[in-house]
C-alpha cells in the first residue's frame, strides 16, 4: 500500500493504494468515478479511457505506480455534466451514438483527446485514432460515432451550433420518425448510467462478493467436490454446491414441441454427477471481497473422470458417440419441411441444379460488458435478482421451479444493460446469484471477467447445411431440398425453435412453392447454443443465398438479376406456406439496382488497374419474423400521476433504444391531448410490472409498441371530456375516473410451425433487406475487406431514424465480422474480444448507405415492423459471393479467413484443394 497523490478532474487528492493496482480499479472503486468502465481490463477495448496529461491512456492496464508525479488525471466526469455538456456529449446523443452506451465514456475521451490536439480531422484521421486506440463498439458499427466526432468538431470551431446539431419534434409535437433523442443518452454520455458491474460497487455494506468454481474440461463425471481447504480461505463466507439448492437444481429449457426427444430440464443450476461443457458452474464462492472469492475457488478439489468430448454436430453425430444426456440420443429434435409438389422427379428434371453444403460458425456475441448481476432478499421476503436478462418474466418461469422458491417470492429486474445480441435471451447467472442469496441470507453480487463472459455464456449454434436448388428452362427456381443439423450444445433450451428457424427461412424470399427438407438439433459438449441477432436465419441464409448465386452462374445470369425474376410474386407462400404481409422485395431491388450497377462498373475499373488485388459486388437478400413463433402477446400500463405519466413496460433494452420507443408509442398517442415527451416516465423490465414477453425475436417493436399504444388510448379515452378536450389529473380524481390502463396485444392469426412439415402462420410481420457489399481481395495474402456497403431496407413506419440507422449500421458490422474473423471454436484461442475476432473501427467501412422503403405494416404500431434482426440475416453470404465476384473462390463457411481463401486460390490455379476442402476447411 502507498498514499498516492493525483490529480483527478482537477482537484487534488491523496489515494491509499496498491501500486500495483490499475488505475482504473482505484478510480472505479476507491474514488467511485464508474464512468471509467471496466469491459476487457486487458487494454483491448478502450471503454475505461481517460485522459492523462491529455493523452487517452486505458487505465485498465495502467498500475498506479506508472503515474508520474503530478500526473493529470481527466475522467468522464471532469470534461460535463448533464447540465453543462461538452459539445461531444451532446454530439453522442444526437447522433444515437450511445446504443447500450458501454463504450461511450471511453470512446468520449478518446475522441476528446483528438480535438484538443486539432478540431478539422478528416472522417478517416477520426476512424484511424479510434483504431489506434483501441476504441470498440459492437452497436454502432462505427459510423455514427464517426458523424458525432464530426458534429463536436464543428460546433467547437463555431461553424455549427447546438441548436444544428440536436434533433427537434415535429412542427405538430410528434417526435414519431425523427432522431429524438433518447431518455437515458445524457445519463450514458456522462458516465452516470449505472451497468450492473457499478451496482455492484454500490450495494450496501456487508454485500458478499461471489466467484465460481467452473468446469475446467469440457465432458466428465464428478467424482468429488472436495471444499474443505477452501473453507478456510481469508474472507471465505460460504462454499455452495448443489446440496444447498432447494429446488430442481436445474433450469427449464421449455421445450416448444412434444416430439423434443429430452424433457428441458437438462441444464443444472450447479452440477452435481455431470460436467456438460466447458466453464460448468460447479460450486459459487460467497466471500468478502471478490478477490478472496476468487482465490477461494481456484482451492476447491473437483475430481472428475474425463468423458470424451464431442465439441462438433460432426463428432456428436458419430455412430459411436456416446448419448451426453444418458437416455436422450444426441439428435434429439427433429424438424421437417414439405410444401408443395415432390421435389424428386423437379431435381431430375431440372434445367439445373446446384448441390451445396455451407457451415456458419459458432459466433460469439461479443458484447462488450462482460456478465454481471446482484440478488438480495428485500424486507418482504421476496428474492430479488437484477442482472442483464431480456427476458424478465421468461426467466422466472425458468429459473424458479430449480430455486424451489413460490413464484410470488421471486422477482427479476434488468439492469442498465451493455449490449447482450441476445445471449441474455438465456438465463445465464440469475439461478446462481439467486442460490448465493437464498444460502447466505445477505445481498450478493457476481461479475464475470471478460475470458467468463466470452468461454460460459451461450454462442450461436453451428449448422451445417446441404442444399440442392434447382430451376427450369428459364431460370425459374422450381425445387429445394435440404438437410441439416445444428450443433447447440449440451443444453436444449430453445434448440427446436433454431432448428425450425431452418425451415421458415433457407430459400426465404423466392416464389418456391416446392421444398422438402429435413434438420435436426444435435447436443455436442461445445457452448451451448443462445439466441444471437437475426436468431437462426444467418444459417439459413448463408446456404440459400450462396446455392442461388451459384444457380444464376451456371444459367449464365447476372445473379441480381437471377434473384430479381425469383423473387415473391402475389401469388407466392414463403417456405412455411405463410403469404407474406407486404410485397417489397420487387420495389427494395429496384430501389439498388443502379448502386449494384454502379458497384460493378467500380469494380470493374479497380480491377483493370491492379493486379495483386482485386474488388468484387455481393448481392443477397434477408428476411426476419417479428415474434415469438405462433400466437405471441405483449401487456404493458399506462399510468396518469401528478407530474405526467408513466408507461410499465417489459419492453427490456439490450442498447437498442427500448426507453426512446416506448416513450415515442405513448406519445405518439398522447400528444393529442397535449403530453410533451418529457412528461412521460418509464418503469421498464420488472417481473412485479406488465408482461411483455422478451426483447428477442425483432419483436418488442411490434409487440410491446402495439400493447403501449393500445394502453395510451385506453388512457386518452378516459381523460376525453364529453365537450371536447382533456382532463387533468385533478379534474380525473375528482371524477374518480381510473389513473390506470393496461394494454395488451395478441398477434391471434398466427399460428404455430408443425414439425412434420414446418407449414404455418408464425409471424405477423416481417423485415426485409437486401444487402450490397463490395470487398477488396489480396490475391497473394487472401485478406479481404468490405470498403462499402449499400443495402435498401423495409421495415415498415421508422419509429426513430437515428435508432433504425443505428440498428442497421451496427447489425452489418457484426455480419462483416461474421463473414471474415469472428469465431469462437477453440477454448485455448477464442478466450478475449480481439481473438474472437471482433471488428476494430477500420474493419468497417465508412461508406455505408442505407436506401428505405417505408411500407407501413397493417398490424404494426402505426405501421412500424421490427428492425434488429435485419441486418444480420444475410450479409454474410453477400459478401461470400462478392469474393467469389472480385477472385472466383467460391466459400462455403464462415468466417471466410484469409487462409480458405489463399487456398482457393491456390485451387484455381490449379494447386491442391478441394471442393469438399473448401466446404470444410
Ligand atoms: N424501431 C424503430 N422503427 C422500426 C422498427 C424498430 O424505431 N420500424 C426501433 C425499436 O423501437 C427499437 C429498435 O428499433 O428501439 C429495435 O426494435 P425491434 O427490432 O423490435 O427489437 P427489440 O426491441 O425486440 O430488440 C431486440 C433486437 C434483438 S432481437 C437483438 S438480439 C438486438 C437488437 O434488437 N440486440 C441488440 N438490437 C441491439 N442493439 C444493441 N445496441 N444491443 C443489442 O444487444
Ligand atoms: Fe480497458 Fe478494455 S481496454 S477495459
Ligand atoms: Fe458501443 Fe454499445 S454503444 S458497445
Amino acid at each position: 500500500m502507498k498514499r498516492i497523490s493525483v490529480n483527478v478532474n482537477g482537484v487534488e487528492r491523496w489515494v491509499v493504494a496498491d501500486p500495483k493496482r490499475s488505475l482504473a480499479d482505484v478510480l472505479r472503486e476507491q474514488m467511485m468515478l464508474t464512468g471509467c468502465k471496466v469491459c476487457c481490463a486487458d487494454g483491448q477495448c478502450g471503454s475505461c479511457t481517460v485522459l492523462i496529461d491529455g493523452k487517452p491512456i486505458r487505465a485498465c492496464v495502467t498500475p498506479m505506480e506508472k503515474l508520474a508525479a503530478g500526473a493529470k488525471i481527466v475522467t468522464i466526469e471532469g470534461i460535463g455534466t448533464p447540465e453543462n455538456l461538452h459539445p461531444l456529449q451532446i454530439a453522442w446523443m444526437a447522433h444515437g451514438s450511445a446504443q447500450c452506451g458501454v463504450c461511450s465514456p471511453g470512446f468520449i475521451m478518446s475522441a476528446k483527446a483528438l480535438l484538443d490536439k486539432t478540431l478539422t480531422p478528416t472522417r478517416e484521421e477520426v476512424r484511424a485514432w479510434f483504431h489506434r486506440n483501441r476504441n470498440l463498439c459492437r452497436c454502432t458499427g462505427y459510423k455514427p460515432l464517426i458523424d458525432s466526432v464530426m458534429d463536436a468538431a464543428a460546433i467547437m470551431r463555431g461553424d455549427k451550433t447546438i441548436y444544428d446539431v440536436m434533433p427537434k419534434a415535429k412542427e405538430d409535437g410528434s417526435i414519431l420518425g425523427t432522431e429524438y433523442i433518447r431518455p437515458s443518452a445524457v445519463a450514458k454520455v456522462t458516465g452516470t448510467w449505472d451497468f450492473g458491474a457499478d451496482v455492484a460497487l454500490k450495494m450496501p455494506a456487508g454485500t458478499l462478493r461471489l466467484a465460481l468454481v467452473q468446469a475446467e474440461v469440457s465432458h466428465a463425471l464428478i467424482k468429488n467436490i472436495d471444499t474443505a481447504e477452501a473453507e478456510k480461505m481469508v474472507g471465505v463466507e460460504r462454499i455452495i454446491t448443489w446440496k444447498d439448492v432447494g429446488g430442481k437444481n436445474a433450469i427449464t429449457g421449455l421445450i416448444t414441441f412434444p416430439t423434443n426427444k429430452g424433457d428441458g430440464w437438462d441444464r443444472p443450476i450447479l452440477c452435481k454427477e455431470k460436467i456438460f461443457q466447458f466453464g460448468d458452474a460447479i460450486a459459487i464462492v460467497a466471500a468478502d471481497t471478490e478477490e478472496h472469492a476468487r482465490a477461494a475457488a481456484k482451492k476447491v478439489k473437483v475430481e472428475v473422470e474425463v468423458l470424451p468430448a464431442y465439441m462438433s454436430g460432426f463428432a456428436a453425430l458419430a455412430p459411436d458417440a456416446m448419448e451426453i444426456h444418458p437416455g436422450v440420443p444426441n439428435a434429439y429434435y427433429e424438424q421437417g419441411v414439405v410444401k408443395g409438389a415432390d421435389t424428386k422427379p423437379l431435381m431430375t428434371s431440372a434445367a439445373a441444379m446446384v448441390d451445396i453444403t455451407t457451415y456458419c460458425s459458432r459466433q460469439p456475441h461479443l458484447h462488450l460488458e462482460p456478465d454481471c448481476g446482484e440478488a438480495f432478499v428485500d424486507d418482504d421476503g421476496v428474492l430479488t435478482i437484477l442482472s442483464k436478462s431480456i427476458g424478465v418474466h421468461l426467466h422466472h418461469a425458468m429459473i424458479c421451479p430449480g430455486l424451489g422458491i413460490p413464484p410470488e417470492k421471486l422477482r427479476l429486474i434488468q439492469n442498465p444493460t451493455g449490449g447482450t445480441f441476445g445471449y441474455k435471451f438465456s438465463p445465464t447467472m440469475e439461478a446462481l446469484l439467486g442460490v448465493a442469496a437464498l444460502v447466505t441470507k445477505k445481498p450478493v453480487s457476481l461479475v464475470y471477467d471478460q475470458y467468463q463472459n466470452i468461454t460460459y455464456t451461450g454462442k450461436r449454434s453451428p449448422a451445417n447445411i446441404n442444399i440442392r436448388l434447382a430451376c427450369d428452362k428459364n431460370g425459374k427456381l422450381t425445387a429445394m431440398e435440404t438437410d441439416w443439423w445444428l450443433d447447440h450444445g449440451p443444453y436444449s433450451e430453445f434448440g427446436d425453435l433454431v432448428t425450425l428457424r431452418q425451415a421458415q427461412f433457407t430459400g426465404a424470399g423466392y416464389h418456391l412453392e416446392n421444398i422438402r427438407g429435413k434438420g435436426r438439433t444435435v447436443a455436442t459438449n461445445h457452448a451451448w447454443g443462445s439466441a444471437f441477432r437475426a436468431y437462426g436465419s444467418p444459417q439459413s441464409f448463408l446456404a440459400s443465398e450462396i446455392a442461388i448465386d451459384m444457380l444464376a452462374e451456371k444459367m449464365g445470369e447476372d445473379p441480381f438479376e437471377f434473384r430479381y425474376k425469383n423473387l415473391y410474386n402475389e401469388t407466392s407462400t414463403t417456405p412455411t406456406g405463410q403469404k407474406p404481409e407486404v410485397l417489397v422485395l420487387p420495389k427494395l431491388f429496384d430501389m439498388i439496382r443502379p448502386k449494384y450497377q454502379e458497384a460493378k462498373k467500380r469494380c470493374a475499373e479497380f480491377n483493370k488497374a491492379h493486379s495483386d488485388k482485386k474488388r468484387g459486388v455481393g448481392v443477397s437478400l434477408g428476411i426476419y419474423g417479428c415474434g415469438l413463433d405462433g400466437p405471441d402477446s405483449s401487456e404493458a400500463r399506462v399510468e396518469m400521476t401528478p407530474s405526467g405519466f408513466i408507461v410499465h413496460s417489459g419492453w427490456e433494452d439490450h442498447g437498442q433504444g427500448a426507453d426512446l420507443s416506448a416513450q415515442t408509442m405513448a406519445h405518439e398517442v398522447l400528444r393529442a391531448a397535449g403530453v410533451k415527451p418529457e412528461e412521460i416516465g418509464l418503469v421498464m423490465a420488472d417481473t412485479f410490472g406488465p408482461n411483455s414477453g422478451p426483447a428477442g425475436g425483432s419483436r418488442s417493436n411490434v409487440f410491446s409498441g402495439n400493447a403501449i399504444r393500445v394502453a395510451a388510448e385506453m388512457m386518452l379515452n378516459a381523460m376525453k371530456k364529453p365537450g371536447g378536450g382533456y382532463r387533468t389529473y385533478k379534474e380525473m380524481v375528482a371524477e374518480n375516473i381510473p389513473l390506470s390502463y393496461d394494454g395488451k396485444w395478441v398477434a391471434a392469426a398466427c399460428t404455430d410451425c408443425s414439425p412434420e412439415t414446418a407449414q404455418g402462420n408464425p409471424f405477423p410481420i416481417y423485415m426485409y433487406e437486401v444487402f450490397l457489399p463490395e470487398v477488396e481481395v489480396d490475391l497473394e495474402t487472401g485478406e479481404t475487406k468490405v470498403v462499402k456497403f449499400t443495402t435498401s431496407v423495409d421495415v415498415g413506419t421508422i419509429i426513430n431514424k437515428a435508432t433504425v440507422d443505428g440498428q442497421i449500421y451496427g447489425g452489418l458490422a457484426q455480419g462483416i465480422g461474421l463473414a471474415l474473423t469472428e469465431d469462437f471454436e477453440d477454448l485455448e484461442l477464442h478466450t478475449n474480444l480481439k481473438d474472437c475476432g471482433i471488428p476494430y473501427p477500420k474493419d468497417v467501412p465508412d461508406d455505408i448507405e442505407i436506401l428505405y422503403l417505408e411500407t407501413p405494416r397493417d398490424l404494426g404500431p402505426f405501421g412500424a415492423a421490427g428492425v434488429g434482426e435485419a441486418p444480420l440475416t444475410a450479409p454474410h453470404p453477400a459478401i461470400l459471393n462478392a469474393i467469389n465476384n472480385a477472385c472466383g473462390v467460391r466459400v462455403f463457411r464462415v468466417p471466410a479467413l484469409p487462409e480458405v481463401i489463399r487456398m482457393g486460390l491456390e485451387a484455381k490455379a490449379g494447386k491442391s484443394a478441394t471442393k469438399s476442402e473448401l466446404q470444410h476447411n
